[in-house]
């Protein structure tokens, strides 16, 4: 660089310093009128709407007394490849060490369909306010101040090489109504004491793995003390493990797994409120402490067949409390 290079440099680099800290100002400026302070200077009805979403305020929508049930059945002519399913799982458990002792996974559990009604077992529904600004009030049901809302203690058995429940909708957290949001802006949850026990009634070793979603707690896996459903806490308590708490569940479910037999498989969703079911062996739900007015979203999911409904949820009305659903297709 030349003499007079470097002495241009000088005079000019404190000028650009000077336009940069401008535009930074400007820029903040800018920001601000488009965004959340424009809402109180009465700056135009533009701002409340999708502004308000970017300030990320939550607001609280009162449960109620309201049920939603329904059934969930697989569409007529539409059929799994059961055959195909248990010769994978038999290839996995012949070559397995405990293969005598897993005798009995042999039978796959991915889909249980009832012969008549068709109806599906283990599959998760769902309830969320309408809108993502939106969150269920679910202090009460979590403090039990509204009768029983939720299992306080949910046992993952395996007493065959394999989960039993296969999936399970859980409520480690609900959303502080009083401060619905931290200073980093993240939902802010109380935990709701609600324990996820897995144990292990079984001789043979099994190390129950959460693999967690980003945002939901972290993914563990380590072998579970001898433990009965009848003593659960001499088992893995899974919540405190992986500090689980509720995520994006677009991201899809939590899955269970074992490293030990590696076609053990389950599934656990974490919600911040007990507006939620797995169906029964008829394809049988129900959903208690519906919002008695406005809108909701349901959503259904399956393993085997993913969302039923769009990722975002189906939006219905709060009062009608039937829904039926019927799986199109399996993956
Ligand atoms: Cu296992």
């Amino acid at each position: 660089m030349s003499r007079w290079a470097r002495n241009m440099w000088l005079v000019l680099t404190p000028a650009l310093l000077v336009s940069v800290a401008l535009l930074g100002c400007s820029g903040d400026k800018d920001k601000k009128r488009g965004g959340g302070d424009g809402k109180k200077d009465g700056n135009g009805k533009k701002d409340d709407g999708k502004d308000g979403d970017q300030d990320g305020k939550l607001e609280p929508v009162k449960v109620g007394g309201g049920t939603i049930s329904g059934t969930i059945t697989l569409k007529k002519g539409v059929e799994p490849d059961y055959e195909e399913l248990k010769a994978e799982l038999k290839k996995k458990i012949d070559k397995n060490t405990n293969r005598n002792a897993c005798k009995e996974a042999y039978e796959q559990k991915a889909w249980l369909v009832d012969k008549s009604s068709r109806g599906v077992k283990n599959v998760a529904v769902w309830l969320m306010p309408e809108n993502d600004s939106q969150f269920f009030d679910a202090k009460e049901l979590a403090e039990k101040k509204k009768g029983k809302a939720f299992d306080p203690v949910v046992v993952l058995d395996q007493p065959h090489c394999n989960f039993e429940p296969r999936v399970v909708v859980l409520f480690p957290a609900y959303i502080d109504p009083s401060k619905p949001k931290t200073e980093d802006g993240d939902p802010n949850y109380v935990p709701t004491g609600q324990k996820f026990y897995a144990v292990n009634p079984v001789a043979i070793k099994h190390n129950t793995k959460l693999i967690v979603p980003r945002g939901g707690g972290k993914s563990d896996g380590r072998v579970v003390p001898e433990s009965t459903k009848a003593n659960p806490e001499k088992g893995l308590d899974l919540t405190a493990i992986s500090d689980l708490h509720p995520y994006d569940l677009s991201k899809g479910p939590i899955h269970i797994a074992c490293d030990i037999h590696d076609w053990m498989s389950g599934s656990a969703w974490a919600l911040p409120h007990p507006l939620a079911a797995v169906t029964d062996d008829k394809g049988k739900f129900e959903i208690k402490n519906v919002p008695d007015t406005g809108k909701v979203r349901i959503f259904v999911w399956h393993e085997g067949a993913g969302f039923i409904t769009p990722k975002n949820g189906k939006v219905i009305d709060a009062k009608d409390g039937k829904q039926d659903f019927t799986i199109e297709d399996v993956k």
